[in-house]
């Protein structure tokens, strides 16, 4: 039979393999100067939408000054903020995208 330390320590196992990790948001954050549809190619393109559901976020944020196009675990969040970044930079458009915590 196991003592109360083992019986505490398999608790605290079980709850760290269940319990979920945190969610972060992806934001994309709007400017003046960034073509609308190299924004709708770039949702297509790394958050997988449509170009009907791609072009509602390009206008949510271009109407409310930002946007969600995701959100995911810390490491894929942080994945996807580079690769947008470096897109935007790639093409010398100043967009800006940013992770939240949820
Ligand atoms: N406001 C930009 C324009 O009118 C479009 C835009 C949308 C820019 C979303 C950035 O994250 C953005 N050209």
């Amino acid at each position: 039979m196991s003592n109360k330390h083992q019986e505490i320590e398999r608790i605290a196992e079980k709850r760290a393999k269940t319990t979920p990790p945190p969610l972060w948001k992806v934001v994309l954050l709007n400017d003046d100067f960034t073509p609308q549809d190299f924004v709708v190619a770039l949702l297509q393109h790394f958050f997988h939408m449509d170009e009907a559901q791609a072009t509602r976020v390009m206008l949510m944020v271009h109407h409310q000054g930002r946007g969600i196009c995701g959100v995911y675990v810390k490491d894929v969040a942080e994945t996807k903020v580079a690769q947008v970044m470096q897109f935007a930079r790639q093409h010398q458009h100043p967009l800006q995208c940013v992770m939240e915590e949820n």
